[in-house]
């Protein structure tokens, strides 16, 4: 958490992979995730929380590192690589296409409408009880905000907003109801002038 307005990250590198960092602009505390993967023969990792350029400070605490020991991703198609919208449905009546220019990884990537538009999936299998990471990638035009999210999974509705008009990568960790085995993911720009997108969307068991 920082002064509003402002970001404050959490990120890892020398982990033989390139650096990743997640950025946060929320001004209360709110949880921030950074998946990554160690190279073939690296065993150290350098974590890290960093204020950039403002006004007043910002704030970090709770850090864990969590080893993913079932990274199976429970999303369909969340690469887009089908180069159709199945099985995603949509979020609004506002369309969205599937297309080259959105692709963050591979062929095709997910375009929204200008505003209140995104796409949806409802994961089912999932255990209750249970902790899962939903990670994804999203960009927006300059100034404007698109969401990575999850609802419907018997606690309240979380996500991650990002602004910027280049690709970011964005997480959120849920934890499944004591009755709950779905959960619903969404990609979704709010309000706005111009498309948003999102590609990678995937969903992995934490632990
Ligand atoms: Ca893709």
């Amino acid at each position: 958490m920082g002064v509003a307005g402002e970001q404050v990250a959490i990120g890892v590198k020398n982990h033989g992979a390139a650096e990743t960092f997640t950025q946060s602009t929320d001004s209360t505390w709110a949880l921030t995730t950074v998946p990554f993967t160690t190279g073939p023969s690296n065993t150290t990792a350098t974590v890290y929380c960093y204020k950039n350029a403002g006004t007043g400070p910002g704030f970090c605490d709770n850090f864990s590192i969590v080893k993913l020991t079932n990274p199976a991703n429970r999303v369909v198609n969340g690469d887009f690589e089908t180069g159709s919208r199945t099985p995603w449905g949509l979020s609004s009546t506002v369309p969205v296409s599937v297309t080259a220019s959105a692709a963050h990884s591979g062929s095709f990537g997910l375009l929204t409408g200008a505003a209140n538009s995104g796409v949806q999936q409802t994961i089912s299998g999932l255990q209750p009880g249970t902790t899962y990471v939903l990670t994804g990638w999203l960009r927006a035009a300059s100034a404007e905000q698109i969401a990575l999210g999850v609802k419907s999974f018997g606690a309240a509705e979380s996500f991650h907003a990002l602004a910027g008009a280049t690709y970011g990568p964005a997480a959120v960790v849920f934890t499944t109801g004591t009755a709950s085995t779905q959960a619903t993911v969404y990609c979704y720009k709010g309000a706005g002038s111009a498309a948003g997108a999102c590609d990678d969307l995937a969903v992995t068991a934490v632990g």
